[in-house]
């Protein structure tokens, strides 16, 4: 019989030889395994007297019990040593600083429309909203725009389609925001109409609003703020104090000139182009169109049922994405609607 002590020994010798834990299971069976030599060697005990096979099988189970220790402990050292290379590999130094949150913030355009909100709310304005999809009758008969008005051809103004895939003519995205102003004034109508007199209405309208254009200086979808003062006394004079006053505070400069060019609209008269001069700075003494405006024609009042014999007013509008670029120096009103955070994460 070959000796049990021996093969133990150059079993441990074979299980230290290794770093490889697969390999190692493979070494365990040819000692333990089905015809390893420790098992070889009990099948082969048959053969022995009673006497013989006591010696033989208790010297046989101590280097059985041998090899398993060996085993088990160099499982062990091999679990160990995967657990370090592990852990020098994937080394945490938490000293290191944090890498910060990502900060978002409003989009430009979206800080120039609260300032302009905040402005008009200190003397007294509403803030008003309504659909982006508009009617005919809100987006142009009621802005008194004639049937043939070239804003109402399929060149400027983005018509819904109909369940057959043609053009509705009466179901339209804005072209302004003077709808939303329409809207305010036919649901006031309608919510004083058993008084004889109505209360002052002093809105301003901010949202989106869509043509067809697309190129350096115009987008399909931009913005527009109006806005609207309707009373029984409300004058061209009041008019140019309101939006005098508004383009200083807006743009923080109380030399800025402004003047009023005789324009035209269809939905006011007599109608306005509002300029204005920085006194200081890369654009000093240039004069830049900043709105129109005008009072509000009387067409325009009989189309929401109000009296124009009584109630006057003005109104106005202008481009915030317009007025953002010029108060940041951007030259490419695209910058606004790309989403490139290089360019939007300089405002946060
Ligand atoms: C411009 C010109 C303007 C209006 C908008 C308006 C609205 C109603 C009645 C009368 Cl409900 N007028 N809006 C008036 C004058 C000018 O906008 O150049 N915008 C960028």
């Amino acid at each position: 019989m070959q000796n049990p002590e021996h093969i133990a020994q150059d079993a441990a010798a074979a299980f230290a030889a290794t770093n490889d834990p697969d390999a190692l299971e493979q070494i365990k069976a040819r000692y333990l395994g089905k015809s390893g030599q420790i098992t070889e060697l009990l099948k082969g005990m048959n053969r022995f007297s009673p006497e013989e096979k006591k010696l033989a099988g208790a010297a046989i189970n101590r280097a059985k019990a041998v090899i398993e220790a060996a085993l088990a402990a160099r499982r062990e050292a091999l679990r160990q040593q995967a657990l370090e290379a592990r852990l020098a590999e994937e080394s945490l130094d938490v000293t290191l600083p944090g890498r910060g949150e990502i900060r978002g913030g409003p989009h430009p355009v979206t800080r120039t429309l609260e300032r302009i909100e905040a402005l008009f709310r200190s003397i007294g304005f509403e803030v008003a909203d309504g659909p982006e999809i508009e009617a005919d009758f809100q987006n142009f008969t009621a802005l008194n725009m004639p049937e043939d008005h070239p804003a109402r051809s399929m060149h400027d103004t983005f018509f819904l389609l109909d369940e057959n895939g043609k053009p509705a003519r009466d179901i339209l995205l804005r072209t302004h925001t003077s709808p939303i102003q329409v809207r305010y004034m036919q649901a006031h109508v309608a919510r004083y109409v058993h008084l004889d007199a109505m209360p002052e209405i002093r809105i301003i309208a901010p949202g989106r609003v869509y043509r067809v254009d697309s190129d350096a200086t115009h987008s399909p979808m931009f913005h527009q703020v109006e806005g609207l003062w309707i009373g029984e006394d409300v004058s061209f004079a009041d008019l140019k104090g309101v939006l005098a006053d508004f383009l200083r505070r807006f743009f923080e400069n109380e030399d800025l000139e402004v003047r009023f060019r005789p324009s035209f609209f269809p939905f006011t008269e007599p109608s306005a182009e509002i300029d204005a001069a920085f006194m200081s700075g890369a654009l000093k003494g240039r004069w830049l169109e900043i709105a129109g405006c005008g009072m509000v024609h009387p067409n325009v009042l009989r189309h929401v049922g109000i009296d124009p014999e009584r109630y006057l007013g003005f109104a106005f509008g202008m481009g915030p994405d317009r007025l953002t670029m010029l108060r940041y120096g951007i030259n490419d009103l695209r910058l606004f609607f790309d989403g490139d955070l290089r360019f939007l994460r300089q405002f946060v």
